[in-house]
């Protein structure tokens, strides 16, 4: 095993930012108002000097544009000495393990490894999954060589079992957007100028195959598809008769992008069908109340495991709605997100609009006090639905997580504000959401968190053979392992942030970046039904029975008034809300700013919560929900990334399961108990020198 060392020795540290006037016509009025009066004359000189030629976009005082540009350098260089291990070392296996400089494909020896398996068929994964970022660097010489690498060593003729949701956005999203953006007639995509006029369409014909391949997933009774099968042989048993039907909404829902793309390229419209019909029987399957479950049997259509949330098991069913109906234009899936959302509102969002939780699908009763770091993609999602309101509030308290943690923990227990899983894989989700936040907003904030990102992923899990995952945040412990999400989404996005005029945030066509941060395309259709089956799909209004109103706060209300203005008036960093979403994340509140007593919050939020909202009030029960419902979430981490093995996870789930019950009482007299633990120590990670000459001044409140 390599000790943690890195190609890059001194990466340079954000010194956060001050809090001068939120903008530079309002730095520059108090510059006047503070200076003398032959000040002023020069100042309004210069004032209206400014005033003509003002540009709001690259206003920012600290991140000018020359800072963008050294920023975009550096994430191309993480990316490149990412990617460039891969091909060094383990090329053309699917992965690079970066602590033993080895490689990782499938796991002959062991078929029943599902955390490998699921994944890693032998089909050159890590290649495929970060071929379009090449475009997005503007490398076209390394697209063109990646594309002859994938027709060279790609095949789906493989004996390997894996899982249909895994292979689909990695894969099948990896072959299509290589195949949108290489095309000599680019049949969708606005993106020009990486077309090679040698290519034939192989990428699309390797789409095809494998989407042939995965078709007999989808043989059940209900259209929901098995979540395995194998390459060459498909289902076990006689019509799958040996598999399990056990799946998840994210796994069989959200297989609609890849598979509607590779409908419309090749014209065979039964991927298109199969993946529609998988989505809407999970959709006509939610509750009265309109909320989905997360595990259910493929065979039946009988929820298993009946937790609601936007997390593991359910996450990007929600992403797939909205970027169906972006990508396509087509209502149906406009209404499902619509709906999806309003459910969400009401019963998932905490009371005080930061966390999502997990509540029971039916009554929408808090399941668990646990947040997984998948739910992060949400914000992004809810950005590119116009809730930028939501999308901010959504994103603030994982962002306190990162500044704490150096990191976004695997699982984070919002009750006792306490990392209840440390593991970091490098996961996208938050990087991807503060993209898109940044974009939207144009506020410096989303620039620091990326930045912040950026130093702590160099200086935490950089190695001389690419970047490993993190076991342990506090500790520090790194892990053999380089999920192919690093460079298809988490690098290339955390580039993409600072390249905020690239092309591909200025297209004219409906592209989107699939749940794989793919870049597919396809024309919008011209008839709003394009399916027989519409008819049998079911939009709700809650029975009868059901409408004992649910234990949470009735309705979004965010604060609009004189003392709190419109979040796009000024920085999130500077909202004094976000003193809340602090103290969600683990900090101690600070008092000058709390004001509890002028109703801006409270430690409950918004509004206070009812006895049933209290898990720990009734933790007899919720203590047991909790270790199934922890096992439950650790079996779907498991499949993604760096999750401890099966021992350590059971023993874990028991110690937070009794430390649960071991602080009901306590917690139960007093919400804020929880805070009776001084703020965390200042982290290690953080006091790397400076690397870029022109640091913003250092600001002690954000390092804490
Ligand atoms: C990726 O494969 C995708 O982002 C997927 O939607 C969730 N899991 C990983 C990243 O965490």
């Amino acid at each position: 095993m390599g000790a943690q060392s890195t190609a890059l020795p001194s990466v340079p540290v954000r010194a956060p930012l001050p809090t001068p006037p939120s903008d530079s016509r309002k730095a520059l009025f108090w510059v006047m108002y503070t200076a003398s009066d032959h000040g002023r004359l020069v100042s309004l000189a210069l004032l209206a000097l400014i005033a003509a030629f003002f540009d709001p976009a690259q206003a920012s005082p600290f991140y000018s544009t020359q800072r963008k540009t050294e920023l975009r350098a550096m994430a191309e260089d993480t990316w490149r000495h990412a990617y460039g291990a891969y091909k060094r070392n383990a090329f053309p296996a699917d992965e690079l393990l970066p602590l033993s400089c080895q490689r990782q494909g499938h796991d002959r020896r062991n078929p029943d490894n599902a955390g490998v398996n699921d994944v890693m068929g032998d089909y050159v994964l890590t290649l495929v999954d970060s071929l379009d970022t090449f475009p997005m660097l503007n490398d076209r010489a390394g697209f063109e060589q990646a594309i002859r690498e994938v027709i060279q060593h790609v095949s789906f003729d493989v004996d390997s079992r894996v899982q249909v949701f895994e292979v689909t956005i990695r894969m099948l999203g990896g072959l299509l957007s290589g195949h949108l953006l290489a095309s000599p007639t680019p049949p969708y995509s606005s993106i020009r100028g990486f077309e090679l006029s040698w290519y034939e369409g192989e990428l699309l014909q390797l789409a095809h195959d494998l989407g042939k391949r995965l078709v007999p997933a989808f043989q059940t009774p209900t259209g929901i598809p098995f979540a395995r099968v194998h390459l060459q042989r498909g289902l076990k048993g006689k019509g799958g008769k040996a598999e399990s039907g056990e799946t998840c909404s994210a796994g069989a829902g959200s297989l609609l992008l890849e598979f509607i793309t590779l409908s419309r390229l090749t014209g065979d419209l039964s991927f298109e069908a199969a993946a529609k019909k998988a989505f809407f029987a999970i959709w006509n399957l939610k509750s009265d109340i309109g909320l989905i479950g997360n595990t259910i049997d493929a065979r039946t259509g009988a929820w298993m495991h009946g937790v609601s949330g936007i997390g593991a098991g359910i996450d990007s069913f929600f992403e797939y709605a909205a970027k169906a109906y972006l990508l396509t234009g087509e209502e149906q899936y406009l209404r499902v997100w619509d709906e999806s959302y309003a459910a969400l509102q009401r019963y998932v969002r905490a009371p005080d609009g930061f966390w999502y939780r997990n509540v029971n699908m039916h009554t929408g009763q808090l399941n668990s006090v646990l947040v997984d770091s998948l739910s992060a993609f949400f914000p992004g999602v809810l950005t590119l639905m116009g809730d930028l309101e939501g999308a901010a509030r959504a994103h603030a308290p994982f962002a306190f997580l990162w500044k704490r943690f150096g990191g976004l923990p695997e699982l984070f227990d919002t009750h006792r504000r306490v990392g209840a899983h440390l593991g970091y894989p490098l996961r996208p989700e938050f990087i991807e959401s503060n993209m898109y936040l940044y974009q939207a907003t144009k506020d410096d904030y989303y620039l620091s968190i990326a930045e912040d990102i950026l130093h702590d992923i160099n200086n935490r899990t950089r190695v001389d053979c690419g970047f490993a995952a993190v076991l342990n945040l506090e500790t520090g412990e790194l892990e053999d392992k380089m999920p192919s999400f690093i460079t298809a989404e988490t690098l290339k996005y955390l580039y993409l942030t600072f390249a905020e005029d690239s092309p591909f945030f200025r297209m004219d066509d409906a592209s989107v970046f699939t749940t794989e941060g793919h870049i597919l395309s396809v024309p919008h259709s011209p008839r709003p039904v394009p399916f027989k089956n519409r008819k049998k799909r079911v939009f709700s209004s809650p029975s009868p029975s059901t409408k004992a109103p649910a234990p949470t706060c009735a309705a979004h209300q965010p604060l609009y008034d004189q003392r709190y203005r419109h979040f796009l008036a000024l920085s999130a960093e500077n909202r004094a809300d976000w003193e809340h979403a602090r103290w969600l994340a683990g900090f101690e509140a600070e008092d000058e700013v709390k004001e509890t007593e002028e109703g801006r919050w409270s430690e409950n939020g918004w509004c206070e919560v009812t006895r049933g909202e209290d898990p720990v009030a009734s933790s007899n029960t919720a203590s047991s929900t909790l270790a199934l419902f922890q096992s439950f979430i650790l079996s779907h981490l498991r499949t993604y990334s760096a999750i401890p093995p099966p021992a350590a996870a059971s023993s874990f789930a028991i110690s937070l399961s009794s430390s649960l019950s071991a602080s009901s009482t306590a917690a139960a007299s007093s919400r804020t108990s929880a805070s009776s633990s001084s703020s965390p120590p200042p982290p290690p990670w953080r006091s790397a020198p400076p690397l870029l000459p022109n640091s913003p001044p250092h600001n002690e409140k954000t390092e804490t």
